[in-house]
């Protein structure tokens, strides 16, 4: 039943002879029998084999038998989505994102952040929200959570599916989106900070193959990586049909060259007469691909699937394994290439920096505040303004940089200049503030913060 794996044991020794954590195993790979479930097997190859699990499932026996059996990694369907942690604006109720981790953890398992922005399942009031409001509400939704699970998460989704279908590769028309290009990477900038540990992935579907829209977020990682935004792996949802596309590995290969992880991160596949070949074919792809570091599976028995009628998953209704499931097994026990030993480059804590301010604004000026929220060699500021008073019509806010330090993206105002003394102007959606009344702009930058008070002048 244990195949002889000559190619995996050299691939492990080489890995040995580099020193990698992986090395501690190497030494009974000649004997060692095959892994009967999921999760070891994955494991003999550095890997992680995950379920999306639901908390209204846990009280289930057979359902929990198979998870804790089974994976070692978990993933909640919904439970820390936007409209599960932020019900209501600054109130945020993480019982059942709780229970889903602590169900992973106490099970050893590694634990899949799922996801932080996305454009559905927003709660009511976000939906009705759109530029500054969304934005700063946006991110802060990111710091909050982010930061509630700190330590504790392996890899979060930070963006889901920000890409359109079809041939165009380009980003998908969303209230997110309108707030500006730049908000997956302020979204990551602000993950960093909050979680320094966790790996930052973005995350899509239709994306199981070379084409038009993985080729968009392609572009984008690339992009991202050659200006230092945070990025560290890109997660393919793989909700598969009766085929799979000839350039499936390929595809994860090329994100990976770009110095990012790879994850399958919501596989089912249609029952059909291919389902387990293509379960392996699936797992096959992701163990040669060494930046490969696990598969999820997007639920455990078939009834448990959103994919009602597809019987997609790899156990049946009653929890029997089925042909996919040792189409799977054989696969992770033939082995792979083993994933290199890579973490979150190290970033000192966040700190809360002074706040400084340009005095308040005297008769019919104008007065800007900044606050930050800072990592290693950067930061994203949120800027208040508010007219004194007098209602003004356009307002620009002058930020002294440090040297060495720039900024690299705005949102709801527009910059000239990106070092030294940066100016900051109003759009027009936010150029008009009442009298005492107040509007927020952001940017983000290298660097340590503003070195200067903000001087606002309205006009
Ligand atoms: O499986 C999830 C289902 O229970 C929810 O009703 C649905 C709501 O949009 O989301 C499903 O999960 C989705 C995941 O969060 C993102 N990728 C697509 C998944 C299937 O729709």
């Amino acid at each position: 039943m244990n195949p002889r794996i000559p190619r995996r044991r050299s691939l492990l020794l080489s890995a040995a002879a580099a020193g990698a954590v992986i090395a501690a195993s190497v030494a009974v790979v000649g004997t060692a029998e095959a892994a009967s479930t999921l999760g070891a097997s994955a494991a003999q190859s550095g890997r992680y084999f995950g379920a999306a699990i639901a908390a209204g499932r846990l009280g289930d026996s057979t359902y929990t038998r198979i998870l804790t059996t089974e994976f070692n990694s978990v993933t909640a369907e919904n439970e820390m989505k936007w409209d599960a942690t932020e019900p209501q604006q600054g109130r945020f109720t993480y019982t059942n994102g709780d229970r889903i981790l602590n169900q992973g953890l106490s099970n050893g398992a590694k634990v899949r952040g799922h996801a932080l922005l996305w454009h559905a399942q927003q709660p009511g009031w976000a939906q009705s929200l759109s530029g500054t409001a969304l934005r700063n509400a946006a991110i802060n939704h990111v710091t909050q959570v982010a930061t509630h699970y700190r330590g504790k998460i392996y890899a979060w989704d930070v963006v889901n599916e920000a890409f359109a279908d079809g041939g165009s590769g380009a980003r998908r028309d969303s209230n997110l989106q309108r707030t500006g290009n730049d908000w997956i990477e302020a979204a990551f900038r602000a993950a960093r900070a909050a979680d320094p540990a966790a790996k930052l992935c973005y995350n899509d579907y239709n994306t199981d193959g070379i084409n038009a829209k993985s080729t968009g977020i392609y572009n984008m990682v690339r992009d991202f990586k050659s200006r230092g935004v945070p990025i560290d792996c890109v997660g393919f949802q793989s909700h598969l049909g009766t085929g799979i596309d000839s350039t499936y590995q390929a595809n994860l290969k090329r994100f990976a060259d770009l110095g990012v992880d790879v994850q399958i991160t919501e596989l089912d596949i249609e029952q059909g007469g291919n389902q387990a070949n293509i379960y392996g074919t699936v797992t096959r792809a992701c163990l040669a691909v060494s930046r490969c570091t696990g598969i999820t599976v997007w639920g455990i028995r078939d009834t448990d699937s959103w994919r009602t009628g597809a019987n997609p998953l790899l156990f049946d209704g009653s929890g029997n394994k089925k042909a996919a499931y040792t189409s799977v097994l054989n696969a992770l026990n033939a082995g792979g290439t083993t994933p290199p030993v890579t973490t979150p480059p190290v970033t000192t804590p966040p700190v809360t920096p002074p706040t400084t301010s340009s005095p308040p604004p005297a008769g019919s000026g104008c007065a800007a505040t900044v606050s930050l929220n800072t990592w290693n060699g950067g930061y994203v500021a949120s800027v208040r303004v508010t007219a004194g008073s007098a209602a003004i019509n356009g307002w620009t806010v002058r930020v002294a940089l440090p040297s060495g330090g720039a900024v690299t993206g705005a949102w709801s105002a527009t910059n000239t200049g990106t070092t030294g003394t940066v100016a900051f102007r109003s759009v027009d959606y936010n150029r008009q503030v009442p009298a005492g009344g107040s509007t927020e702009f952001g940017f983000q930058g290298t660097g340590a913060g503003p070195a200067a008070a903000l001087v606002c002048t309205a006009g």
